[in-house]
């Protein structure tokens, strides 16, 4: 191969990367082109509540212009390799050098100064339009508390503590009932992001943050805690629960009942009252009134175990119990050593926890 054919596949290589990266961009447009609809996947690019679609509109935004400056970057490069390439009739000698030119200079200082200020502006509006929301009438009051690694949701107003999975009322846009949450944190700083609700907001200790949501359908939306907060970051998972206003105001009641009675768990209620779990949990209406770990009246209204790490099954319910490190290594939960024996009671006394 001669060596100016060496050269001119070398460019070919290169637009051959620029063409892919396109490729790359525009599959990710198209993917946010698609139609909304209630998923599981914490998507970035399907918004479904006016904080999560703020942000996502200026993240189009950027996405073109700063596409456009790829472009305009990429073909430069590419023309002046292709262009200038070393060619035979080269002597070798030092090309002209060009210095001071004022348009030149003007021209690359201002118009990415301008582009800068584009994107600031842009960028504050946002952020200044997510921060302002007016609180309406009928919006319902979260304090969410973030815990090493597990999530407490208090409603003040309506008198119901629970953990892990958050209910809101779907908010359409003629009776709007968007959610509030103040965000404590307990320990270290989290992070609470659930992509299709709203941005990222810190949960820092003694320095309370808010943030809120208008979800327009109902469904399940996931997240993640989304700072570094230990061991067990990764299954500090965000569930919320969108529901009806009828499905709503239903879980509330169900919530605000004490913990329901079962002679036939007796001995399981006898063996986790006298057990250390008094200590951390709380189920309301006994004497546990720990607040340590996550409030346990309902617990098996809740679809999962600790912050989503596990199906809230029998087997699971068991397992955590008896280790959890085994579901969840370095949780802040002991091991208990309870014989065969009491595990099954004090699951069966668990299991009644509706
Ligand atoms: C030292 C405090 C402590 C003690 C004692 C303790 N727990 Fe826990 N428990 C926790 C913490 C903290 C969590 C949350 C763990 C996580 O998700 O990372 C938890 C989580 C749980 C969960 C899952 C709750 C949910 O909503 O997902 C159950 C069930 C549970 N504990 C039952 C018990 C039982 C039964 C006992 C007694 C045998 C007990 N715990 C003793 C601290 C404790
Ligand atoms: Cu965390």
């Amino acid at each position: 191969m001669k060596r100016s054919e060496q050269t001119r596949s070398r460019a070919g290589k290169v637009l051959g990367i620029a063409f892919l990266l396109a490729g790359f961009l525009i599959a990710a447009t198209v993917c946010a082109a698609d139609p909304a609809g209630p998923s599981q996947i914490p998507n970035i690019f399907k918004p479904d509540s006016t904080p999560a679609d703020s942000i996502f509109r200026l993240s189009k935004l950027v996405l073109v212009i700063t596409s456009i400056i790829f472009v305009v970057v990429f073909s430069l490069i590419a023309y002046a390799t292709a262009k200038f390439r070393k060619s035979d009739a080269d002597d070798g000698s030092e090309p002209p050098q060009v210095y001071g030119s004022n348009q030149v200079e003007l021209a690359w200082t201002v118009i990415p100064g301008l582009i800068v200020l584009v994107l600031f502006l842009a960028t504050a509006r946002v952020i200044l339009s997510v921060q302002d929301a007016p609180k309406p009438p009928g919006a319902i009051e979260v304090i969410a508390v973030g815990h090493q690694y597990w999530w407490e949701y208090r409603y003040p107003e309506l008198g119901v503590v629970t953990a892990n999975e958050l209910h809101v009322p779907v908010s359409d846009l003629q009776h709007p009932t968007p959610t509030f949450i103040t965000l404590l944190s307990a320990d270290t700083d989290h992070s609470f992001w659930v992509p299709r609700l709203a941005g990222k907001t810190d949960l820092i200790p003694n320095h309370p943050n808010h943030t809120w949501i208008d979800p327009h359908e109902a469904g399940l939306f996931l997240g993640q805690c989304a700072q570094y907060c230990g061991v067990q970051h990764a299954k500090m998972l965000l569930r919320v629960y969108v529901d009806s206003a009828a499905d709503f105001d239903a879980w509330v009641q169900g919530q605000k009942r004490f913990a329901a009675t079962n002679d036939a768990a007796a001995e399981g209620r006898r063996i986790f009252e006298s057990t250390a779990c008094i200590n951390c949990h709380a189920v309301s209406g006994t004497v546990a009134d720990g607040h340590f770990g996550p409030d346990l009246t309902h617990l098996m209204s809740r679809d999962t175990l600790a912050a989503g790490a596990a199906l809230n099954t029998r087997e699971n319910l068991r397992a955590w119990i008896q280790s959890p490190d085994s579901i969840k290594p370095g949780s802040l939960m002991p091991a208990m050593k309870l014989s065969d024996h009491d595990l099954d009671a004090l699951t069966a006394y668990l299991e009644t926890l509706r």
